[in-house]
């Protein structure tokens, strides 16, 4: 049996969440998950899941594994994010190539939040003679996890609420100064937010209003995310971006749908995390119905009177405080992050 270390162990997890991070935006509706195999204290494979039906990040580790040194992986480490899977899926399950592998001990940080596979790993691999040690640098396995945790704990996607404002919370400037409040920096920066999620989300009148591209453009290979427009009255301009442009395949209008039903209706389509990008009564409306799991505010050193205010409509007449609340100045700008904790 591998002798067990604590330090070596928090190492080589911190190798497999770098694996992970990799697959990040790409593997929905499955969780982006990093596998690394050692032997007697070295690397011999690595690898993480590229995209949902293509193999699971244990089964790319081996296959790396299988190439640099295969005589070395019987009674050899696995350490992976999340816990290995147990079922039959689109791929077969981990524990079962795990066990033919001749691995002897295998790590993971989080628990698998799916229900067909929550907690079955460990009794499966230790009645195989496998040595299992869980909740390895856990928090942070599970911070990738949330989305995927959301979706399928609770048929609900993952939701960013994401924003520009000035100072004073407007998002609009008066008639003929331009439509920009955040610098062009803090713009660019906000492309990071949708090379995570599988759909943006705005209201009719922003298509209106600023006929937005609503598209990834930071050089990321992820496929764009799906377009929803959310419409009560069906009245939108045929020549927006969003209907016109290489990816209009891609945008989706739903009409009459009110939160939190826009949400199961996308989740049941297979988005596992939507970024809501406005405009004012599309937040409103998302904020009074709770649905928000995390915040993404940039905030410009501008005072813009009588501008629409960030979150406006008649809906949302409560409030909300933040936690695991970040700050970071973009230049003159800046942008907070946090959850909000619903009472
Ligand atoms: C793992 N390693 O890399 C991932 C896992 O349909 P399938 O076969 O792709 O299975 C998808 C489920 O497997 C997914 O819902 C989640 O529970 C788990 N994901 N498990 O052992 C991986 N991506
Ligand atoms: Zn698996």
């Amino acid at each position: 049996m591998p002798a067990l270390n604590p330090e070596s162990d928090l190492h080589w997890m911190s190798l497999a969440l770098e694996q992970a991070r990799q697959g990040i935006g790409f593997t929905s509706p499955n969780p982006a998950v990093g596998a690394v195999i050692v032997a007697e204290g070295e690397l011999i494979g690595q690898g993480f899941h590229r995209q949902a039906g293509q193999p699971h990040a244990e089964i790319e580790a081996l296959k790396d594994a299988r190439i640099r040194a295969p005589e070395r992986i019987a009674g050899s480490t696995i350490y992976v994010t999340l816990e290995p899977c147990s079922t039959q899926g689109r791929t077969g399950p981990c524990t079962s190539a795990i066990q033919a592998a001749g691995i002897t001990r295998v790590v993971w940080g989080a628990q698998d939040p799916n229900p067909s596979h929550v907690g079955r790993a460990q009794q499966l691999l230790e009645s195989a003679g496998i040595a299992v040690t869980t909740g390895i640098l856990e928090s942070e396995c599970q911070e990738i996890l949330r989305p995927f945790a959301k979706w399928i704990t609770t048929g609900l996607p993952y939701v960013i609420a994401k924003a520009g404002q000035s100072l004073d919370g407007r998002i609009t400037r008066p008639p003929g100064e331009g439509p920009w409040i955040t610098s062009e920096a803090a713009r660019a920066h906000s492309q990071g937010l949708r090379a995570r999620v599988d759909a943006i989300l705005v209201g009719a009148e922003t298509v209106r209003q600023d006929n937005p591209r609503l598209t990834l453009r930071n050089g990321s290979l992820k496929p764009q995310p799906f377009r929803i427009i959310l419409t009560r009255s069906g009245h939108l301009p045929a020549d927006a971006y969003v209907f016109t442009d290489a990816y209009q395949d891609r945008t989706l209008v739903l009409r009459d749908l009110a939160f939190p039903e826009v949400l199961r209706d996308l989740a049941a389509r297979g988005i596992t995390s939507v970024l809501i990008e406005g405009g004012s009564n599309v937040l409103g409306q998302a904020f009074a119905a709770r649905c928000v799991d995390e915040v993404c505010w940039y905030i410009a050193p501008r005072l813009c009177g009588g501008g629409l205010p960030v979150i406006g409509g008649p809906d949302w007449q409560s409030s909300v405080a933040l936690e695991n609340v970040t700050l970071l100045p973009i230049g003159d700008n800046l942008c907070l992050t946090g959850r909000p904790v619903w009472p």
